[in-house]
């Protein structure tokens, strides 16, 4: 815990000076981290507010994925607060094209307005994934050009975890820091101001039940994790998985590990079942930023330039030296 109590607020003035850039995007994390707190109030009613878990219809949402009333909510919520800060156009797994809000935008979010819904009536931390991006005059004839660029592109990046605590993991540019809300003040208090995600780590999650389905090196990998001290990687392993990646992600920047969701043999899983644009880029951008690695498997996520706004990207990071393990099967 850092020793003075430092606001959201007072952080981001700080970091955002004179910068009108800086300015914005800093207005915008406040907007989405004031917003996510209406959303941890929405999820701490639990079963008290009817039907949040339940399916949106029959409609799939953008990407395929069942749409839970929630889903909607939530991205509801940040559509209407971002209108009043300079974002341009926001990009969100609940919606097909691009959605307009401010004309004289300067910046892009793409968001995951709720990653875990289908945890939402298992009481099981969810969260909101979100990334910030520039927005350029040449991009005024074609928003989705935007968000066609390498995660390298991003300037910003972050999610908030709805648990027994409410979090926000943020990136700037410079480190990853943990903010948690405190309801006796309504603010978010700095709780660490440099996340070092440890090296190495004897922990991983991934959901076995898929094993048939991973490719070769994957099955590898496992095998000798599971192998444990008497096998190839001379330690024993944990397992961890909550099915919600802003829970193994929030456990991941707390005391290491590596998260996997790798592509399988499941038809629609072939690229892994994660969005590369507004999950795997936040999340790579933050694990970077506190000294950790984020791929594909293999290739580094933040070089991977999208080809389609709701594309899916296989997804492993985390503890640095473990990452560059697991590449090293492929
Ligand atoms: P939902 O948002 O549909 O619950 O998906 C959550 C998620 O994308 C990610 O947060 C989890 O780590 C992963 O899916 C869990 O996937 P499995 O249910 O296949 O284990």
């Amino acid at each position: 815990m850092v020793s003075e109590i430092v606001t959201l607020q007072a952080f981001l003035e700080q970091w955002a000076g004179e910068d009108p850039t800086k300015a914005e995007i800093a207005s915008t994390v406040r907007t989405i981290a004031s917003t996510g707190v209406g959303i941890a109030d929405l999820v701490a009613r639990g079963p008290l507010e009817e039907g949040l878990a339940s399916a949106r219809g029959t409609d799939p949402n953008a990407g395929g994925d069942t749409q839970k009333e929630l889903d909607v909510i939530a991205e509801e919520c940040l559509r209407a607060a971002l209108r009043e800060t300079p974002v341009a156009y926001l990009a969100s797994e609940e919606s097909e094209e691009l959605i307009a809000l401010n004309p004289r935008g300067n910046l892009v979010v793409a968001v995951d307005p709720l990653d875990g819904s289908s945890n939402i009536d298992t009481n099981v931390s969810v969260g909101t994934i979100y990334s910030i991006l520039p927005f350029s005059d040449e991009e005024r004839e074609n928003p989705n050009a935007a968000v066609m660029k390498p995660g390298t592109n991003q300037l910003a990046a972050g999610f908030l975890a709805y648990g027994p605590a409410t979090i926000l993991v943020s990136t700037l540019g410079d480190g990853t820091q943990v903010f948690v809300y405190d309801r006796d003040r309504s603010e978010f208090i700095l709780a660490r101001e440099k996340v070092e995600i440890p090296v190495e780590t004897k922990e991983y999650g991934i959901n076995q039940s898929n094993m048939r389905q991973w490719d070769a090196p994957m099955s590898a990998w496992i095998k000798d994790c599971l192998a444990g001290a008497e096998g190839p990687r001379g330690k024993n392993f944990n397992m961890r998985w909550v099915g919600s990646m802003v829970a193994d992600a929030f456990r991941i920047f707390t005391r290491g590990g590596v998260y996997l969701y790798p592509s399988d043999k499941r038809k629609g899983y072939e690229n892994g079942r994660l969005r590369l644009i507004y999950e795997a880029f936040p999340v790579a951008m933050l694990t970077e930023q506190a000294g950790g690695g984020a791929t594909d498997g293999k290739t580094r996520i933040l070089d991977i330039t999208p080809h389609h706004i709701h594309q899916r990207i296989p997804l492993v990071f985390g503890s640095k030296a473990e990452v560059e393990k697991i590449a090293s099967y492929y």
